[in-house]
């Protein structure tokens, strides 16, 4: 049987301002086409498939569009998608038991009222052989963790979280195997693992909790455990324990991932193939001082990139205008600009970056003062009240203009 695992679409990400519709656009058809070329047999999407609970209208159009087309795909029987910690449970679940008449199974919180259990069988078919069961874990919401321990009292709450995760999965495969005892079982999962790696984009799922949850341990129980969350492809620990990873880069810290699907065959064993997927749009990080980036900038030949600029400069607020004057010449988009402190900076105090267009011209002027280490406080209120009375003048003369 042949498996794809994906997982963290966040359809209707608002990055920056701008939309990712073309570039989810592009993964939607690349995987229709995927699913009809690898002879794909059962597809699962393992959490995060809106950015938010209250997806945009494009966002749904998306997601409908993309499983109308996926009933033509004749080799494909059964698809799970399962909810995230970005997916609200009421959009999600609205659509269900429609879904159901088409053979796609949707889990939103995985209560006790939610059948997790699923057999893949040939559809249409009566006593079909199962080839395959699927515990379809979503993210596992507080009040869940609670019922699965059963009514026992838990005072800490990451003691809480493992141990009702762990019983969670215990209790999903006991089910699985008094179904059918010679039968691959396959897990999903929406979760941080012990082990794995994370970039910036993810919302921590469970406060405060590291989780003592590893591949090792579900690797005891599964045969393959599909996983979401994390937007690196990976493995944790074990060959048969993934993380599929997002299909688009989702924030400029993954701008150097490679996005991919895992191609999961299984017969006598399980293989795995990760399939990369071709990029419609890079996201770039330039980093250096004003003469570095211009130069890095004439280097991007692909105009549709996205751009975030790190300055390192002694003089970061002309560095700033002469490189977005030097953008717009080449056309290309700069979508944010930080300022690092340069070695000269550094040396004077603290480093941190923070986004220009985060600060007012005060906050700008402020913040230069600071660096000159004034001691006296009288001649600094002046400086401050002399410079916003400069800014004000402006403001006036404009506003008659
Ligand atoms: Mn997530």
């Amino acid at each position: 049987m042949k498996i794809i695992h994906t997982s963290d679409w966040h359809l209707g990400q608002n990055f920056m301002g701008k939309s990712r519709i073309e570039e989810h656009k592009a993964f939607l058809s690349w995987l229709l086409e995927t699913i009809e070329e690898k002879q794909i047999e059962l597809l699962l999407v393992s959490g995060d498939i809106f950015d938010t609970g209250t997806p945009p209208n494009y966002a749904l159009e998306l997601y409908y569009n993309f499983l109308k087309q996926l009933s033509s795909k004749k080799s494909l029987k059964t698809t799970i998608i399962t909810a995230g910690n970005h997916d609200s449970v009421s959009t999600l679940k609205a659509p269900k038991q429609l879904l159901e008449a088409l053979n796609v199974h949707v889990v939103v919180n995985g209560d006790e009222d939610e059948n997790i259990i699923i057999p893949i069988k040939e559809p249409f078919i009566e006593n079909a052989e199962t080839k395959a069961i699927v515990c379809a874990v979503p993210f596992l919401r507080d009040s869940v963790i609670r019922e699965s321990l059963g009514g026992e009292t838990v005072s800490d709450k990451e003691k809480l979280a493992n141990d009702g995760i762990k019983a969670y999965y215990e209790k999903a495969y006991k089910k699985a195997k008094e179904l059918e005892q010679n039968t691959p079982i396959i897990a999903m999962g929406h979760l941080t693992t012990v082990g794995s790696r994370s970039s910036e984009s993810e919302r921590d799922i469970y406060i405060g909790g590291t989780l003592d949850i590893g591949g090792d341990y579900l690797a005891s129980m599964f045969d393959y455990v599909a996983l979401g969350h994390l937007h690196i492809n990976q493995t944790v620990g074990n060959e048969h324990v993934r993380y599929s990873g997002s299909p688009i880069p989702l924030s400029f810290s993954e701008s150097n991932n490679t996005q991919k699907v895992n191609v999961v065959t299984i017969e006598e064993d399980v293989k795995v193939e990760e399939l990369e997927i071709p990029l419609k749009r890079k996201l770039q990080v330039i980093k250096g001082d004003l003469e570095t980036i211009i130069d890095e900038l004439k280097k991007v030949e692909n105009k549709t990139t996205w751009i975030e600029v790190h300055i390192k400069d002694d003089n970061p607020m002309f560095a700033n205008t002469q490189i977005r004057e030097e953008a717009t010449k080449l056309d290309l988009t700069i979508l944010a600009v930080k300022i690092e402190k340069s070695e000269k900076q550094l040396r004077a105090k603290e480093l941190k970056a923070i986004s220009l267009d985060e600060l007012s011209v005060n906050d700008v002027f402020e913040k230069r003062l600071e660096e000159e280490n004034i001691e006296d406080k009288e001649f600094k209120k002046q400086l401050t009240l002399s410079f916003s009375q400069i800014v004000n003048n402006l403001h006036e003369s404009e506003e008659q203009i």
